[in-house]
C-alpha cells in the first residue's frame, strides 16, 4: 500500500481527509512503477528489440530497416524540400545546406480529422495541396527539389525512397493505405495535381529525421526520440561483423501489443485502448505518448468522480466525453499552482474545489511520471544493447528528441533522463531536444542518399555515360563511322517546326507496335493549328516476315483504304513516312534500310530505299497517287511533334518494343555531310550500342540468351537489355533460372515458363503498379500455370523491378551522354534542353518515367531537361518535316519556274532584240 499524505486539508473532518487520500492514493498506486518494475520494462524492450532484430514480424516491436547507413557530416550541400506528416500537424519545409550551414523556411498546415480518417487518396492529395501551396509561397513551383517525405508510421523499407505502410496508428486510419507505398502515392498525388514535380529521394520515421537534423548539431547523436502524440525510438544498429550500421526504426510502441506489459496495464489503460481506433495495438504508446495521457487522467478523474472523491461526485457530460481532457493540459497544470489548475478545470466545464484541484494535479502527475519513466525504461534498454554492441563498459552517447510532450510538459524531459541513468547506469547520455524537426533531418537524409546514389551511379552508369559519347563522337566520324556500333545516320532534318508549316499532308507510321496511316491538316488561322484522323492498320507476322514485296503492297493497300475512308484518292497528297528501323539517307525523300530491327525481317528490304519500295507499289495499284516527299526514323518524327508545342525540343527518343534516340548535331561535327553551317538532326540507332562488345561486363547471361534466340543475334545488343520486345522475356529466363535453383513456386517448372515469350513486358507494367499490382500478378502467374505463394509474388515483383529498374538506368546513361554532348556543342554552362518521348514501355509503366527523369538529373546535374511525352505520336512531327520538305521544294520549284520564266522571258527578249 503506497501511501503518500501530502494533501492540504482545508476544511473537512481529518477522517474524511485520510480515506480521502488512501482511496485517491490507492487509485494511483498501479500508476507508480517500483524500480523492480522498471527494470522489468527495460529487459522486456531489450528481448523485443533483440527478438525484431532476428525474426521479421515475431517481435511486437517491429525493428524496420530505414536504409539510412551514417549520420551527417556535414558535407551536405543543396537545397531540399522535406515535407514532414504524422505529428501534430504536417510541416513543409524549403532547407538550404550550404558550408556546413542550414537556411530553413516553414510552413505548417493542419490535416483535419476528415483527412486522417478519409480515403487515401484524399489525405495524399491534401497533403500535395498544401506542398503546391509552399512552392508558391516560395517562388519554386518549377524548382523540381529533391525531397524527403517524414512519414511518421510504421513502414516496411527495401530502399530509402520505398516505405510500405504496415499499420496507422494516432489519430490516422486513412483508406487504401495500408500494404501500400507511400511513396508511390504522394507521387501519384502530385501526378494527379500536374502543377509541379518532385523528385521524392527518401522516405523517414520522424525518429530518424528527428536523429539527423540533432546529428548535424552532435556528431554523438546516434538515437532519435520522439515522445509527441505518438512515441518512437530509432537507434544506429550493427548490421554485421564490419560493424557497418544502420539506422532501425524500433516502432517501440507496440510493446506490449503480445501481452507482455499487462502487468502493469491498468484498468484505465485498457478503457483508453478499448476506446481506440487500433485496439489491442501500440499498447506502450497508449501508457506513455501525448495522444493518450490526457484520457488516461480523464479515466481516472471520471472513477475518481464516480467514486465521489471528486468534484462532490458529479459527473458532468464534459468528464464523459472522449478526448476533452487534452494531454496539454497535463503540462499546464503540472505548471502551475493549484489556481491556475481550476481556471483550466473551468474550461473544460469541470468546477472544482482546491483539494480537487490538487487531487487532479496528482493525477496528471502520476499518469505523465508513468509516462516518462517508462519511456526511460525503453531507453535504458535502447543505449545498454548500443554499448554492449561495441563492447563498451562504458557509453557517452546523444540522443535527439523532439515532440510536443517532450518539449511542453514540465518534469517529463527530468524524469526520463532521471529514469534512463538510474536504469543504464554505465551510459552517459545526453538529450538535445531538435530545434527545427525532423524536416532538417529527412533533408539531410536526401543530401546524404543522393550523394550515395551518385556514388553508386558513378561506378557503371557514368562509366557508360562516357562510353556512349565517346561512341557518339567515333559515328560521327567520317573514318571512324564504319566500325562504330552507332551509326549516326545523318536525317537531313535541319530545324524543329518553326510554326510556319502549312498544308494537307498524310503520314504513315510504321515499325512500333501499330501501323498508323494518319492525314494531318497544318492550318493557319489565329494561330497554327493542326488537326489530325489516323487509323492503325494491322501488320501480321506472315507480312513483316514474308517478301518485302508483300509488305509494302500491304502498306500501299492500307494507304489506299485510307484514302478511300477519307475521300482523297482522287488527291495527290505530299507524305511522310515514318520508317522506324536504321535507314541510310542521303536526302529527305529516300532512305536505304541498313538492316532490320525488332520484329520485322521481311526479305528483299535490306539495302533498298524503301520510299522507292513504297512508290512502287502505289504505282503498281494505280488507283490512286501519293507524293512521298520524306521519311523519317520514329525518333525524328517524335522530337518534331514535341518540337511543334516546343521550341527547345532538339532530342527525340523512342523507348518501346525497340529504342532509339535522335537529337540535333552541329553539322560541322557530321562529317558523313556536307557543309559546316546550323545543324542537322542525327539519328543515332543508339539500340546497336555495344555491339561491338563494349557492354560484355555488364550483359548476364539472360541477356546472351535473348540475342542468341532472336531473330537478329550480335545485333541491337543495347536495345535488347532495356527495350519492351524483350523484357518479359528477360524476366521469364530469370524466373526459370530460379525455380530451377528452387527459390521460386517451390522450384516447380511449368510448360507455359518455359514457352518463349509468355512474361510479356506489358506484365511487369501491371505488376509494378502499385495499386493493383499484387492481384495482377497473381492472374499473370496463374496463367503460367504455376501456383504462387505470398513470397513468390514479391519475389516475381522484385525481378520485374530489377529488370526495368536496370532498363531506366541504362537509357538514362545513353541520354545523358547526348545531354553532355549538346551542353558541349553549344559551350553553356548549364544546358537548358527539352527531350521530346514517346513508347508503349515508357508510357505504360507505372515508375519508368520517374526512375528515368531521377537517374538523368542525377548523372548530369548541371542540366535542366524537361521530358516531354508526345501525344500524338511520331505522324505528326513526320508532317511537320514533309511541310518543311513541301515548302523548300516548292519555294524552290517556284523560284525554279520563276528563273525559267525569267530565262524563257529573256531568252524570246534576246532572241527579238538581240
Ligand atoms: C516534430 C517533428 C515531427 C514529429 C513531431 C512529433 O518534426 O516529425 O512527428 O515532432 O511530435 P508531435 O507533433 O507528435 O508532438
Ligand atoms: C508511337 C510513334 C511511333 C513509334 C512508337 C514506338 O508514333 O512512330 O514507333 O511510338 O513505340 P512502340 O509502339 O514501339 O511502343
Ligand atoms: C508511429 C511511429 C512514430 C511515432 C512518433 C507512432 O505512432 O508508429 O512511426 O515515429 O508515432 O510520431
Ligand atoms: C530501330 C530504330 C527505331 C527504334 C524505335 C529500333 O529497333 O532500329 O530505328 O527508332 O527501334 O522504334
Amino acid at each position: 500500500m503506497c501511501h503518500h499524505n501530502r494533501f492540504l486539508l482545508l476544511n473537512v473532518a481529518k477522517s474524511d481527509i485520510i480515506s480521502l487520500v488512501f482511496q485517491v492514493d490507492e487509485t494511483l498506486c498501479p500508476f507508480k512503477l517500483s524500480q523492480e518494475q522498471l527494470q522489468l520494462v527495460k529487459a522486456r524492450m531489450r528481448a523485443g528489440l533483440e527478438a525484431g532484430l532476428k525474426t521479421k514480424g515475431s517481435s511486437a516491436i517491429k525493428m524496420l530497416p530505414s536504409y539510412v547507413y551514417r549520420t551527417p557530416d556535414g558535407t551536405e550541400h543543396g537545397k531540399y524540400l522535406a515535407l514532414d506528416l504524422g505529428g501534430t500537424n504536417f510541416r513543409a519545409m524549403m532547407v538550404n545546406f550550404k558550408r556546413q550551414n542550414a537556411r530553413l523556411y516553414h510552413k505548417i498546415y493542419t490535416i483535419p480529422l476528415e483527412i486522417m480518417q478519409g480515403t487515401g487518396e484524399e489525405l495524399f492529395d491534401h497533403i500535395a495541396q498544401c506542398v503546391s501551396d509552399f512552392l508558391d509561397y516560395m517562388g519554386m513551383k518549377n524548382a523540381h527539389l529533391p525531397a524527403g517525405f517524414t512519414f511518421s508510421f510504421p513502414c516496411e523499407q527495401t530502399a530509402i525512397d520505398t516505405g510500405t505502410l504496415v499499420s496507422w496508428t494516432k489519430g490516422y486510419k486513412a483508406t487504401d493505405c495500408e500494404g501500400h507505398d507511400v511513396v508511390s502515392m504522394l507521387r501519384e498525388a502530385i501526378k494527379r495535381r500536374n502543377e509541379f514535380d518532385l523528385d521524392i529521394v527518401a522516405v523517414v520515421n520522424d525518429t530518424v529525421g528527428t536523429m539527423m537534423s540533432c546529428a548535424y548539431e552532435d556528431p554523438q547523436c546516434e538515437i532519435g526520440l520522439i515522445a509527441g502524440t505518438g512515441t518512437n525510438v530509432c537507434y544506429m544498429e550493427e548490421v554485421d561483423a564490419e560493424l557497418s550500421k544502420m539506422c532501425i526504426n524500433t516502432e517501440w510502441g507496440g510493446l506490449g501489443d503480445d501481452g507482455s506489459l499487462d502487468d502493469i496495464i491498468t484498468p484505465y489503460d485498457m478503457e483508453v485502448n478499448q476506446n481506440s481506433i487500433n485496439p489491442g495495438r501500440q499498447r506502450f504508446e497508449k501508457l506513455t505518448s501525448g495522444m493518450y495521457l490526457g484520457e488516461i487522467v480523464r479515466q481516472v478523474l471520471l472513477d475518481l468522480t464516480r467514486g465521489g472523491l471528486l468534484f462532490r461526485g458529479h459527473v458532468t457530460e464534459t468528464l464523459k466525453t472522449p478526448g476533452i481532457f487534452e494531454t496539454k493540459y497535463l503540462s499546464q497544470i503540472e505548471r502551475w499552482e493549484k489556481l491556475c489548475v481550476r481556471s483550466i478545470l473551468q474550461q473544460l466545464g469541470l468546477k472544482g474545489t482546491c483539494d480537487d484541484s490538487i487531487i487532479v494535479k496528482e493525477v496528471c502527475g502520476a499518469v505523465s511520471r508513468r509516462a516518462a519513466q517508462l519511456c526511460g525504461a525503453g531507453m535504458a534498454a535502447v543505449v545498454d544493447k548500443i554499448r554492449e554492441n561495441r563492447g563498451l563498459d562504458h557509453l557517452n552517447i546523444t540522443v535527439g528528441v523532439d515532440g510536443a510532450l517532450y518539449k511542453l510538459h514540465p518534469h517529463f524531459s527530468r524524469v526520463l533522463k532521471d529514469t534512463t541513468e538510474v536504469l543504464a547506469p554505465q551510459c552517459n547520455v545526453t538529450f538535445l531536444p531538435s530545434e527545427e524537426g525532423s524536416g532538417k533531418g529527412a533533408a539531410l537524409i536526401s543530401a546524404v542518399a543522393r550523394q550515395m546514389h551518385a556514388d553508386s551511379l558513378s561506378g557503371t552508369l557514368l562509366d557508360i555515360m562516357q562510353q556512349f559519347r565517346r561512341e557518339l563522337a567515333k559515328g560521327l566520324g567520317r573514318d571512324t563511322n564504319p566500325t562504330a556500333a552507332l551509326k549516326m545516320l545523318p536525317t537531313f532534318v535541319r530545324s524543329i517546326p518553326d510554326g510556319s508549316e502549312k498544308g494537307d499532308f498524310i503520314a504513315l507510321d510504321l515499325g512500333g507496335s501499330n501501323f498508323r496511316i494518319l492525314r494531318v491538316k497544318v492550318s493557319h488561322e489565329k494561330k497554327q493549328t493542326v488537326q489530325m484522323e489516323s487509323q492503325i492498320y494491322d501488320t501480321p507476322e506472315d507480312i513483316i516476315h514474308g517478301s518485302g514485296t508483300r509488305l509494302f503492297d500491304h502498306v500501299a493497300e492500307c494507304l489506299g483504304d485510307f484514302m478511300e475512308k477519307q475521300n482523297i484518292k482522287d488527291k495527290k497528297l505530299p507524305v511522310g513516312f515514318t520508317f522506324s528501323f536504321p535507314c541510310q539517307q542521303t536526302k529527305l525523300d529516300e532512305g536505304f534500310l541498313i538492316t532490320w530491327t525488332k520484329r520485322f525481317k521481311a526479305g528483299g528490304v535490306e539495302g533498298m530505299d524503301v520510299v522507292k519500295l513504297l512508290n512502287k507499289a502505289i504505282k503498281k495499284r494505280g488507283d490512286y497517287d501519293a507524293d512521298i516527299m520524306a521519311v523519317v526514323n520514329d525518333t525524328v518524327g517524335t522530337m518534331m511533334t514535341c518540337g511543334f508545342d516546343d521550341q527547345r525540343c532538339e532530342v527525340g527518343i523512342i523507348i518501346g518494343t525497340g529504342t532509339n534516340a535522335c537529337y540535333m548535331e552541329e553539322l560541322r561535327n557530321i562529317d558523313l555531310v556536307e557543309g559546316d553551317e546550323g545543324r542537322m538532326c542525327v539519328n543515332t540507332e543508339w539500340g546497336a550500342f555495344g555491339d561491338d562488345g563494349r557492354l560484355e561486363d555488364i550483359r548476364t547471361e539472360f541477356d546472351r540468351e535473348i540475342d542468341r534466340g532472336s531473330i537478329n543475334p550480335g545485333k541491337q545488343l543495347f536495345e535488347k537489355m532495356v527495350s519492351g520486345m524483350y523484357m518479359g522475356e528477360l524476366v521469364r529466363l530469370i524466373l526459370v533460372k530460379m525455380a530451377r535453383e528452387g527459390l521460386v513456386f517451390e522450384g516447380r517448372i511449368t510448360p507455359e515458363l518455359l514457352t518463349k515469350g509468355k512474361f510479356e513486358t506489358k506484365h511487369i507494367s501491371a505488376i509494378e503498379k502499385s495499386k493493383e499490382g499484387l492481384s495482377k500478378a497473381r492472374e499473370i502467374l496463374t496463367r503460367l500455370g504455376v501456383e504462387p505463394s505470398t513470397d513468390d509474388f514479391s519475389l516475381v515483383s522484385q525481378v520485374c523491378t530489377v529488370v526495368s529498374f536496370r532498363s531506366a538506368n541504362l537509357i538514362a546513361a545513353a541520354l545523358a551522354g547526348i545531354l553532355m554532348r549538346l551542353k558541349e556543342n553549344k559551350g553553356v554552362a548549364r544546358l537548358r534542353t527539352t527531350v521530346g518521348i514517346d513508347g508503349s514501355l515508357y508510357k505504360m509503366h507505372p515508375q519508368y518515367a520517374r526512375r528515368l527523369h531521377k537517374a538523368v538529373r542525377r548523372l548530369v546535374p548541371d542540366t535542366d531537361v524537361r521530358f516531354l511525352l508526345s501525344e500524338s505520336g511520331s505522324g505528326k512531327g513526320a508532317a511537320m518535316v514533309t511541310a518543311v520538305a513541301y515548302r523548300l521544294t516548292y519555294s524552290s520549284r517556284i523560284f525554279w519556274s520563276y528563273l525559267q520564266s525569267v530565262h524563257a522571258f529573256f531568252s524570246i527578249y534576246h532572241r527579238n532584240v538581240f
